[in-house]
């Protein structure tokens, strides 16, 4: 090979390392706020595949409260990561979280739960996957009156469970939006009670649905929403704990993740009905997917995905699951 061919060869070689990161060298963190819960082991699952597939580094991080996302982030910059996928325990550490993911260099996005300002308004800097919450919820809601039409019952006969976890915003519009369905439909607003959580749940769920149902043991009929599978559980399990019979409650919940499924597999029916199953596959490959191609090749995420849900009931999830490529 002649000096000039070599010399050109060379450029090239130095041009294509300047262009983009070796997938060897790039550390990506994948935080959330409750590792324990289904669905976030799923998430890390897909993730997981993203990164073999693509041969980068994922760093699995559990974080409860803010003093350990603050620690995850000092650690995956000293760790030498170039980013991170976070599901906060809190939206309002949003300002503070993008501080410090600034501070160690590390690019940011977010699953699941938005970042809010002080204000409260959506940090729409960070790149976010999400779930279309109203339209999920009101396909909750939906479920709900078909069924209660199902087994002919006076809606004024029936009480629904509003778990709540109002200072989550993806929270607010998935219950909003399944009683929004109901309201529409002739339920009494009267008979929609708040139970709210103090973490998101089951014990918590099933400690706040408790004292609704037992302030209001004169109603017969129950429905429970709330914004996610563990939340429903948990009024679901009240339900039993005080004694009403599991085909008078309608428990409809949000993920699909192996809480719901279990319930499903009990070889009697209980009071959970059916479930939005979401997709931990999109929020979990996808999300860890975007950030390697913004880390290597400089591609930056969309600012917002949101994405859709699927009922499934007792007959029919293995299906729905199937079908969403997640069994
Ligand atoms: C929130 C909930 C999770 C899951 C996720 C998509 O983070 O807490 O259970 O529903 O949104």
């Amino acid at each position: 090979m002649g000096m000039f061919k070599k010399a050109l060869l060379a450029g090239a070689v130095l041009l294509m390392a300047a262009g983009s990161t070796l997938a060897a060298d790039v550390k990506i963190g994948f935080i959330v706020k409750q590792p324990e819960e289904p669905w976030f082991q799923d998430e890390w699952k897909f993730a997981d595949v993203a990164a073999k597939e693509k041969g980068f580094t994922l760093v699995k991080i559990g974080a409860e409260d803010g003093e350990k996302v603050q620690s995850a982030i000092d650690n995956l910059g000293a760790q030498g990561a170039q980013g991170f996928i976070i599901c906060t325990p809190d939206v309002k550490l949003g300002p503070g979280i993008v501080a410090k993911a600034a501070a160690n260099d590390l690019k940011v996005m977010t699953v699941d739960d938005r970042l809010v300002n002080a204000d409260g308004s959506p940090i729409e800097d960070v790149p976010h996957m999400g779930i279309s919450a109203t339209k999920i919820g009101e396909a909750v809601g939906q479920t709900l009156v078909d069924e209660i039409k199902k087994r002919g019952w006076d809606m004024k006969d029936v009480g629904a469970i509003r778990v709540s976890y109002d200072q989550l915003p993806t929270a607010v519009d998935r219950v909003d939006g399944a009683l929004s369905v109901l309201k529409a439909a002739g339920f009494p607003e009267a008979n929609i009670f708040d139970a709210p959580q103090a973490k998101t749940d089951t014990e918590a769920a099933l400690n706040a649905a408790t004292v609704v149902l037992n302030k209001n043991a004169a109603i017969k009929h129950w429905v429970a929403v709330g914004l996610n599978d563990e939340a429903v559980l948990g009024a679901v399990r009240a339900s039993e704990t005080v004694g009403i019979p599991a085909d008078s409650m309608i428990g409809v919940g949000i993920g699909g993740a192996d809480s719901a499924i279990n319930e499903f597999k009990k070889p009697t029916p209980t009071g959970f009905f059916g479930t939005v199953i979401i997709s931990p596959k999109r929020h979990g490959y996808e999300t860890a997917l975007n950030m390697y191609e913004w880390v290597a090749n400089e591609k930056e995420p969309e600012k917002l995905i949101l994405t859709a849900g699927q009922l499934a009931l007792r007959d029919n999830y293995e299906a729905v699951r199937k079908d969403l490529g997640i069994e």
